[in-house]
This record gives C-alpha cells, sequence and structure tokens, in this order.
C-alpha cells in the first residue's frame, strides 16, 4: 500500500527574485524528498506557492511608485520560471492572491473566531501621524531588544533572528517617513499560545524530541521556555486578506496566518485540477505532513501553524519540519539588498543547461546542520573532479565502449569473477543506503553515496582494464562491458531526484524507455538486470563539461562589483555647501596646466612641490599629494590648476595657486580630468 505525503515547501514572498540561498535551504531538499518519494511508489503532493502579502511587498511597491498587485505579478511570474528552469518538481505552484485562498483563510479565521479561540483585545500600537497609518511589522524599524541591532524590524531581528512586536523595539523609526511614530490604541485578534503551550510542549518536547533535527528542536525548546504568549493575528494594513469578522473593517490578517493556510489551498487547487478529494491531505491521520523551510521559518511551522491547526480540530500535524541553516555567499551573508547574491535567472544566462550542477553543489555542500558558505571554487572543483572526473567519465567510457565493441548491444555475460559479484553486491546496497539517508533527511550525504556510485563504476573500470583485455580476451570484456552497464544504469534511476535532467539525458542514453519495469529503485537492491543483453543503447553524448577559470573569474568580478557599489552606496557624501552666485564663481580662475618638475618637501609627508606650466607663466605650487603619488608619477601630467589663489607660504615656499584633486570610489586620491586634458592646451580656462 502506499503512504501519503503532503510535502510542503515555504512559499517565497513576492518582493524579489529568488537565489541560490532559497535553492539550497528550502527548495532542492524538498524536490529531492518529492521526487524520492514519488519513485518508491508513493502518493506524493509536493506544494508550493507564492507568499503574496506582508508588508515588504507594500513598501516595493510604494518606492517603484506601482500597485502591489503589479509587484506581485511580476515576481510570481519570475519564480515560478526559476523553479521550472531548476526542475523543482512541485505538484502545484500557486499564489496567496489566488480566490481558493482568500476563501480558505478567511473560513479558517472565522472557523477560530467562532470557536471562541482568538481573544479580542485593543492595545496601542505604532502610529505614523505624517503617512496616517499603523505602522505593522517591516514598517517599523529600530533597535533590538535582545542584541542591539539598530536596524532591526519590528517583526523580526535578522541578526540575532528573535521575532518580536513592533512595540519591543527600541527608539522605533517609522520605514515610510523616517518620523519616531506615537502609540494609537486598535482592536485586534490574537491567537493565544499561552493556551496551547501543554499541547506543544507534550507534542514537540516529548513525542518529537529524538526525529527532529537538533536545530528544529532546539528553537523550538528555547521558545517554549521562555514562555509563550498571545500572538496578534490581524494588522491594520490594505494589502492583504480583508478581517471576515464584524469589526474587522479596514484591517488584513497577518501575512503569518494566512500564508501557512497558502499550503491547505494549494492543496486544494491541486486536488480540483486532478480529480482527487484535498482533505485525506490534510486530514487522514496516515498521511505524513512536512514542512520544508529555513530557520528563521522554524516558529511559524512549528509552534503558530500547528497551534492554528491544533485550535481549528480537524487537521493532522507536521510530522517533521526539517529546517537549514542558512547559507551564505563568498564569506558574507546573502542579501537582496546589498545584491550579495547568485540570482536563479541571471546565473542560467551564464551556465545554461547547467541547472544539476548547481543542484548538485548546493546539496553536497548544503546547510543541514550549521551555516555553510557557497564559494564559487567549490562549485568549479564541484563540477570538475566529481560530476566531470567521476560521474561523466564514466558514463562516457561505458558507452563509448559498448559502441565500439558491440555497436551498442549489450552483451552477454560470462562467468562472473569474485570482483564482479563483489561489485554487484555492492550495487545492489547502494539503493538502501542512498534511501537511509533521504529518509533522515540527509541530503549532502546522500549525494556523497551516489557519486560513490559512479565512484564505484569508475575504478571496476580501470581495474579491469577492458581495453587492454579486448584483443587478448573477449570472453571476459562481455563480462565486465555487462557489469559497469548495470552500473551505468543504476545511475540513470538513482541520480534522478537529485539530477533530475542528467538521469532524463543518461535514461535517453541508454534507451531506459523501453526497460520501464527494470527502471525503479527497488529493481537494484532485488538484483534485477537492469540493461538486459541483447538491448541496444544509444549514442554517447557528455552529461557535463568542463568549467573554466575563467568561466569563475567572472563571477567573482560580478560579486566584486556588487561589493564596489556597496560601498560606494554607504559611503557618506558631505553635504551641498551654500548657494554661490554666478559672479561669485567667475572670481576663479581655473586653467589646465602641466607638471614640469616635481620635488618632495624635506621633513614633510605630505607636500610636494611643483613646477607647473599654467600657459601664462611657470610657478611654485606645493601640493599635498606626496602619499598618493611619487615625484616621478606626475611630473609631466595635466592638471587642473586655480591660479588666482592668493599665495600662501607652507613650509617656506611659498605656493602661488592650488591644484585640483578629488578621490576615486576607492578612496585614492585622482586628478581632476587628467584624461581630457592631454587634447587640450596650457593656459586654457575652465568655466
Ligand atoms: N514567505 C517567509 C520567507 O520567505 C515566507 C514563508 C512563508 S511559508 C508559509 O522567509
Ligand atoms: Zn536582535
Amino acid at each position: 500500500m502506499s503512504k501519503r505525503y503532503t510535502i510542503t515547501a515555504a512559499l517565497p514572498y513576492t518582493n524579489g527574485p529568488i537565489h541560490i540561498g532559497h535553492l539550497a535551504g528550502v527548495y532542492v531538499p524538498a524536490d529531492i524528498y518529492a521526487r524520492y518519494q514519488r519513485l518508491q511508489g508513493q502518493d506524493v503532493a509536493f506544494i508550493c506557492g507564492s507568499d503574496e502579502h506582508g508588508v515588504p511587498i507594500t513598501i516595493k511597491a510604494k518606492k517603484e511608485g506601482v500597485t502591489p498587485q503589479d509587484i506581485v505579478d511580476k515576481y510570481h511570474a519570475i519564480i515560478k520560471q526559476s523553479f521550472i528552469d531548476f526542475g523543482i518538481s512541485f505538484d502545484n505552484y500557486s499564489r496567496t492572491s489566488a480566490k481558493i485562498h482568500h476563501d480558505t483563510a478567511s473560513e479558517f479565521f472565522k472557523t477560530l473566531y467562532d470557536k471562541g479561540e482568538f481573544v479580542e483585545e485593543i492595545t496601542e500600537q505604532l502610529y505614523d501621524e505624517e503617512a496616517n497609518q499603523f505602522l505593522a511589522d517591516r514598517f517599523v524599524i529600530g533597535t533590538c531588544p535582545k542584541c542591539g541591532n539598530e536596524e532591526s524590524y519590528g517583526d523580526q531581528c535578522e541578526s540575532c533572528g528573535t521575532s518580536h512586536n513592533a512595540t519591543d523595539l527600541i527608539n522605533p523609526k517609522s520605514a515610510i517617513t523616517g518620523k519616531t511614530p506615537v502609540l494609537k490604541e486598535t482592536k485586534h485578534w490574537f491567537l493565544p499560545l499561552d493556551k496551547h503551550e501543554a499541547f506543544l510542549k507534550e507534542w514537540i518536547l516529548e513525542e518529537h524530541k529524538k526525529d527532529w533535527k537538533s536545530n528544529v528542536y532546539g528553537q523550538c525548546k528555547s521558545w517554549i521556555d521562555d514562555g509563550l504568549r498571545p500572538r496578534a493575528v490581524t494588522r491594520d494594513l490594505d494589502w492583504g486578506i480583508p478581517v471576515p469578522v464584524e469589526g474587522g473593517e479596514g484591517k488584513v490578517l497577518y501575512v503569518w496566518f494566512d500564508a501557512p493556510i497558502g499550503y491547505i489551498s494549494a492543496t486544494k487547487e491541486w486536488a480540483e485540477r486532478e480529480g482527487k478529494d484535498w482533505e485525506p491531505y490534510w486530514k487522514d491521520e496516515d498521511t505524513k505532513l512536512l514542512h520544508f523551510i529555513g530557520k528563521d521559518n522554524i516558529v511559524f511551522h512549528c509552534i503558530i501553524f500547528p497551534s492554528m491547526l491544533k485550535a481549528e480540530g480537524s487537521y493532522i500535524l507536521p510530522d517533521n519540519v526539517p529546517a537549514n541553516e542558512f547559507l551564505n555567499l563568498e564569506g558574507n551573508k546573502l542579501s537582496t539588498s546589498k545584491n550579495w547574491a547568485v540570482w536563479l535567472h541571471e546565473y542560467l544566462q551564464d551556465f545554461p543547461d547547467k541547472q544539476d550542477v548547481l543542484r548538485y553543489a548546493l546539496t553536497a555542500n548544503a546547510p543541514e546542520t550549521k551555516d555553510n558558505d557557497f564559494t564559487w571554487k567549490d562549485f568549479q572543483a564541484r563540477n570538475n573532479n566529481e560530476l566531470v572526473a567521476i560521474f561523466g567519465n564514466f558514463i562516457n567510457r561505458v558507452v563509448v565502449l559498448t559502441n565500439k565493441y558491440y555497436n551498442g548491444v549489450v552483451p552477454v555475460p560470462n562467468e562472473f569473477s569474485a570482483v564482479d559479484e563483489e561489485t554487484l553486491a555492492t550495487l545492489r546496497a547502494f539503493p538502501a543506503v542512498i534511501a537511509s539517508s533521504i529518509e533522515r533527511y540527509r541530503f549532502r550525504e546522500a549525494s556523497q553515496e551516489l557519486m560513490n556510485l559512479a565512484r564505484l563504476g569508475n575504478k571496476y573500470l580501470a581495474d579491469e582494464e577492458p581495453w587492454k583485455l579486448i584483443k587478448e580476451d573477449e570472453d571476459r570484456v562481455q563480462t565486465i562491458m555487462y557489469v559497469a552497464l548495470q552500473i551505468a544504469s543504476a545511475l540513470a534511476i538513482l541520480s534522478e531526484p537529485f539530477l533530475p535532467f542528467t538521469s532524463k539525458k543518461l535514461k535517453s542514453i541508454l534507451c531506459h524507455a523501453e526497460l520501464v519495469e527494470a527502471s525503479t529503485w527497488n529493481s537494484i537492491s532485488e538484483g534485477q538486470e537492469l540493461l538486459p543483453s541483447n538491448h541496444t543503447i544509444g549514442k554517447a553524448e557528455l552529461l557535463f563539461s568542463k568549467i573554466e577559470d575563467l568561466d569563475i573569474q567572472a563571477q567573482l568580478d560580478k560579486l566584486e562589483a556588487s561589493k564596489k557599489a556597496n560601498e560606494a552606496a554607504s559611503k557618506k557624501v558631505e553635504p551641498q555647501k551654500d548657494e554661490i552666485t554666478w559672479e561669485d564663481f567667475s572670481k576663479l580662475d581655473i586653467r589646465v596646466g602641466t607638471i614640469l618638475e616635481a620635488e618632495k618637501m624635506p621633513k614633510t609627508k605630505k607636500l610636494l612641490a611643483l613646477k607647473v606650466d599654467t600657459g601664462i607663466d611657470t610657478r611654485t605650487i606645493v601640493s599635498g599629494i606626496a602619499e598618493s603619488f611619487s615625484p616621478e608619477e606626475v611630473i609631466g601630467k595635466k592638471v587642473t590648476v586655480l591660479v588666482n589663489l592668493a599665495p600662501r607660504a607652507l613650509r617656506g615656499v611659498e605656493s602661488q595657486g592650488m591644484i585640483l584633486m578629488t578621490e576615486d570610489e576607492s578612496g585614492n586620491l585622482v586628478f581632476v580630468n587628467p584624461d581630457n586634458h592631454n587634447k587640450v592646451n596650457n593656459g586654457l580656462k575652465i568655466s
């Protein structure tokens, strides 16, 4: 009997495209798991969709002068396409602006309301008097009461991960106007988490002590130990799902109330389309419900959403919430606003057809138990040293030799040697090993086991050397190639969850489609013949290709450019000086000149004494540029000179004018416009 799985992946916010951090933390592991369960013949609903409510979306819309709907439409399309491009095999990718979701979330709220599961309270909330609106969540920025981060959001501090109320922030400021908000009374509905504390303690701290990941369990425990308090589930906002009860006018459901219900509405939408019943996927005790998320979503999926489900009463609770830690990029935190990211749509422009390489590199280095770093060098090494040199190389050898020796027909084996028997036995053990890692959510380990299978094949060929034996022992070569072809075939099957594009290509090279029966996970462990003698395979095609240093350098350069742009943006620019009149300006006599001689001034660090041809005369100018330029460097340079500045004695030398300087983006001194000056004669006026 097949088992039912409802597998959800966090709904991405539609206020920007998605990057490698999303893929590594949530979508690739979830996809590996869903594909694996389908291969086991299980009944899987793999569910996701766009999270289209919440304050960041309205802020972005305000900034760009468009409507929130414009923003979510734009990013929903981009994100959905990225998932398709990377082979994330959702059964449904929905969105929370869909009618079915508004209806489902409204109904859910009403049910809890009717059951008296909410506490209604008038509290003081932050209000921006200039913008005339309440400031929920990310509309407020201030100092985190826990860690002191001065840029904490109203709902969550990105520095220490604490989630709090906007009124908890020290020194709060409106993200809309920058003004200090005032407190104003407003009515909201609260989910009394304290009421669910006993149940949460029992369910998480006792029942899931052993099977939940320690990072997840630890976060839950610290939340519960801190004492749970009622959480507001409505907001004074105009973007979201209207509060469907009396007194709810002008208010919407809190985004974290409606978003997880999005999993349910997306399942309903899928079931409707497929002519299925959605309810068993959410209400049958035999269904295994799993939430794949990043660590910042743990409290919502382990404490708040389960409390909502429990309060509603007819739903099952998650069996596991295998949350990942964060992925960093080249030593720094991934950041959308700082453009410190590898965007999926951009990756595909630079590496078309290398979706599996990224999937593999991210899985092999996934942030499963601690934060991890993605580096382009590691990405290159995973490709060149593993996918190309081991996996690809093995397959290529097998396919090329089969075509060369047997015209592509799988040979009939002769008697198996001890090595053959041992190799086939090792092969038969792989499905269980990989399965066990996947079922324990250890995807890194699983991906390495898959690579070990390719290693097994590679070593077998290297040890048996069919290319040497072909002249003296044709019978033996038949057996060797037969065994190698079985390994190649197993790789085609077992790689599917990890490398779906490669698996498909490999199956087509091996003409697997004709062998449906044998193409299952379990057929390998059962020792079935995967590629029978006399089956004809296709021609060799490269599965992977080498990634050159130049390609990697281009990516590093891109990041370097982001870093520079950030530094430039964060640099303080001096405010404009007081306005001057045209007459004021015309008093300045600025001309083009050439430095004829230069000499370091004795006993000073900064000063150079220059002889400058100003076109009118040759004069001495003392300039404070010695720390940036050597005398030799500046001789012959065209410069811009203020010639009518009152002379001034500097260390006993009279300076008769000033050379105009500025700074480049790295803060180095540079001459004003020196390049253009080379085309101009000395003495020409600058006006
Ligand atoms: N939209 C948060 C995030 O992307 C969020 C997840 C919702 S899952 C119900 O971090
Ligand atoms: Zn903090």
